[in-house]
Order: structure tokens, then sequence, then C-alpha cells
């Protein structure tokens, strides 16, 4: 699965408050166990360095309802206390997006 999402970064590595928290849209594509974001949709997804790159091995990724302020918002936790907040565009890609990172 592949496709543009927003993005906000919570907490950084070992669960301290995110400097940077301010909404991005990446464009985020599964490989994988993997998880590739870039800043837009490369021309070759295997030649072009990701910005982020992190694997889903024991990452618990949920739908953010406590995240009142925007709406289809998702959240995944790494193991390495990161914690991310994805918008997705409607409700079916934000669920799509759920189950395909859950599964991967
Ligand atoms: C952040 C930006 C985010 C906001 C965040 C701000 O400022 O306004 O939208 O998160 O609030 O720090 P900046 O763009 O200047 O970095 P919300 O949209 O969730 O409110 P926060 O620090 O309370 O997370």
């Amino acid at each position: 699965k592949a496709g543009y999402l927003i993005k906000k970064d919570e907490e950084k590595a070992n669960g301290q408050r995110a400097i940077d928290r301010s909404w991005r849209k990446y464009y985020v594509y599964l490989w994988g166990t993997f998880v590739r974001i870039y800043k837009s949709e490369p021309l070759d997804v295997h030649h072009v360095p990701p910005i982020l790159q992190f694997s889903m091995d024991k990452t618990i990724v949920n739908l953010a309802v406590d995240y009142t302020k925007r709406r289809n918002v998702f959240r995944i936790y790494l193991p390495t206390g990161h914690r991310y907040l994805f918008q997705a565009e409607d409700r079916d890609d934000c669920i799509s997006w759920i189950e395909n990172l859950q599964s991967s």
C-alpha cells in the first residue's frame, strides 16, 4: 500500500516530546514490513532513499480516538518510543492503512 498521508510527530525516541510538531504531507510506502516515508512520490521507489524508514516489527497501530482536532487519524507506536500520528484522506483509507500496517 502506498499514498499520501499527513504526519505529525508526537514523541521522539525514549518518549520525549517531539520538537517539530507540525502536520506535513508525505508519500508513505509500505514495503513488506517496512514503512518508507518520502517528501513526494519518487519516480523509482527502490532507488530513492526515504527520509524516514522504520520496521513495523513490534509496533502498535490504532485509530487515534483521543485525537479530536482532525478526522481519520491513526497512531503508530514504535518500540524505540517514537510516536507518530497520520491523517488519511477519508475513513476508508484510514481503516485500510491500519489493516495493512497491522498485517505487515
Ligand atoms: C504546531 C502546529 C500543530 C500543533 C502543534 C504546534 O506548531 O500548530 O498543528 O498540533 O501543537 O506545536 P508549529 O507548526 O509552529 O510547529 P495540533 O494540530 O495537534 O494542535 P502541539 O505542540 O500542542 O502538538
